[in-house]
């Protein structure tokens, strides 16, 4: 049996019930197959993949906190720190019901090469809880993240493993998080990222994800032939991603027609209002049935279906598996040119290799969203040198960063024969930094 396939044998049986896990591994260890039969011997001897697809370490705790009724709650906290080969752990912390081991694991083992395509010093972590703050008070989110830090705070530091938002984890979980952990520790350092511009955030760093999504979109179309202006783009998802995502698009002269949520979606024929959007969703934390208040000729649909909408570009930003195979179809069916995940594995492995088969361009999450992360290691900087970069100095680094990540996964494709096959160019690309990496450092 191949290496590959004996590494993803252990895998499924190591981890049972661990499917997202499963799913990430596979995706990544195929691609690599070339790379790993080029170097079969050594990276046998040296255990190289059983490595990487083990955590260094992963630590789960009770969060107990108490709700606004006097009543005690108890939710389950991770954080998975995955691996530290080329720099300390970094990685968001995920709040959200359907959290458990193998979704933070599976997490975790996206950003160590997400994290390495940004050619910055960041090794690879994710962390969260079960915890949903949809509908709980200021005070009961504040309750939990308190207790959450209590905990969590042992484990990390601006040098060891710097957390920051995921879904459900925004700008206000950040600050409650912060506060604790300075509390506590009686440290001001940049333990987290993503934080407020008054205590060391950095700018840019809210519209990074979605930013950084087209600023490498538009590469890779231009790279293809293709103008992004003009251009008509579903987008699903709601949040920091898909609103930042929207309005950068906006700004590039293309029309994004629809946004969704856990609940249902929306199609704006005109484009979608994104100060609208913001103040449903930023300000007011409600729910996607309000934008008809601002926007009457729109429609809104309950459940999904955001990808039976025509369009020539496709940005999925809310959760995993959210564009499944029968969608794929659906765009091709429409004539959709590309398709680039802002979420974190939004395309299940049949519809990714049904949008490829048919020649839809596919950027895969751990490039194309990698613009979040890399802000966030941008910030860290700004905290070391106690520094504050401007909006236009950030900006242009994260696009800087964007169009080299492309340009990597294209060259690594391109290297393996596999032009084109931006997946395969990604997780190599990313994987040749860390496997050196952790060849030179011995057995660790
Ligand atoms: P937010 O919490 O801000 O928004 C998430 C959006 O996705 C909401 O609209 C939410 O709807 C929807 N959503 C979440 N879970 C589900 C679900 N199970 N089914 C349907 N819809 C769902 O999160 P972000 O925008 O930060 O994150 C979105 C994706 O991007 C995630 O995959 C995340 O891992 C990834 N990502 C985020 C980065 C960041 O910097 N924030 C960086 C890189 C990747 P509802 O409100 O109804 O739950
Ligand atoms: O998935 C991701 O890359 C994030 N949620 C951002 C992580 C970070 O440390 O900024």
């Amino acid at each position: 049996m191949s290496y590959v396939d004996e590494v993803i044998e252990q895998v499924v049986a190591q981890n049972p019930a661990e499917p997202e896990f499963h799913q990430a591994v596979k995706e990544v260890l195929e691609s690599l197959r070339p790379v790993v039969e080029a170097n079969e011997e050594r990276y046998r001897r040296e255990a190289l993949l059983e490595r990487i697809v083990n955590p260094e370490r992963q630590l789960k705790f009770r969060v107990p906190w108490v709700d606004d009724k006097g009543q005690v709650r108890v939710n389950t906290g991770y954080r998975v720190q995955f691996n530290s080969a080329i720099g300390p752990y970094k990685g968001g912390l995920r709040l959200h019901p359907s959290v458990n081991l193998g979704i933070i694991k599976f997490l975790g083992f996206e950003q160590i090469f997400k994290n390495s395509l940004t050619g910055l010093p960041i090794g690879g972590g994710k962390g969260g809880s079960d915890f949903d703050p949809k509908g709980k008070s200021d005070r009961e989110v504040m309750a939990f993240c308190q207790s959450f830090m209590t905990e969590l705070c042992k484990y990390i530091g601006a040098d060891t493993d710097v957390p920051a938002g995921d879904i459900g984890t925004g700008a206000r979980e950040i600050g409650y998080l912060f506060g604790q952990y300075k509390r506590i520790k009686g440290l001001y350092e940049g333990v987290l990222t993503g934080k407020g511009l008054t205590y060391g955030g950095s700018l840019v760093r809210t519209e990074a994800t979605g930013y950084g999504l087209l600023y490498l979109t538009k590469e890779m179309l231009a790279c293809n032939g293709i103008d992004i202006a003009g251009k008509t783009i579903a987008i699903s998802g709601a949040g920091n991603v898909a609103i930042y995502a929207a309005q950068k698009a906006e700004q590039m002269g293309a029309k994004v027609v629809t946004v969704s949520d856990s609940t249902g979606w929306v199609y704006d024929p005109d484009g979608i209002d994104v100060a609208a959007l913001k103040e449903i969703k930023e300000v007011k934390r409600a729910r996607l049935t309000e934008y008809k208040n601002y926007r009457p000729n729109s429609e809104y649909h309950e459940g999904r279906g955001v990808w039976s909408v025509k369009c020539d570009i496709a940005l999925p930003c809310a959760t995993q598996n959210e564009l499944l195979l029968e969608d794929a179809k659906q765009l091709v069916a429409n004539g959709c040119l590309a398709v680039a995940e802002g979420a974190n594995m939004p395309t299940t492995m049949d519809a990714t290799e049904y949008l490829q088969a048919n020649k839809v361009l596919f950027a895969p999450g751990k490039a194309a969203n990698a613009g979040g992360v890399a802000t966030s290691a941008l910030e860290m900087s700004q905290n070391s040198e106690r520094l504050s970069w401007t909006f236009q100095e950030v900006d242009a680094k994260l696009q800087d960063i964007m169009v080299n990540i492309f340009h990597n996964l294209d060259d690594a494709a391109k290297r393996y024969g596999f032009e084109g096959n931006y997946v395969v160019g990604a997780n190599i690309a990313g994987f040749e930094k860390v496997a050196e990496a952790m060849l030179a450092q011995g057995v660790v």
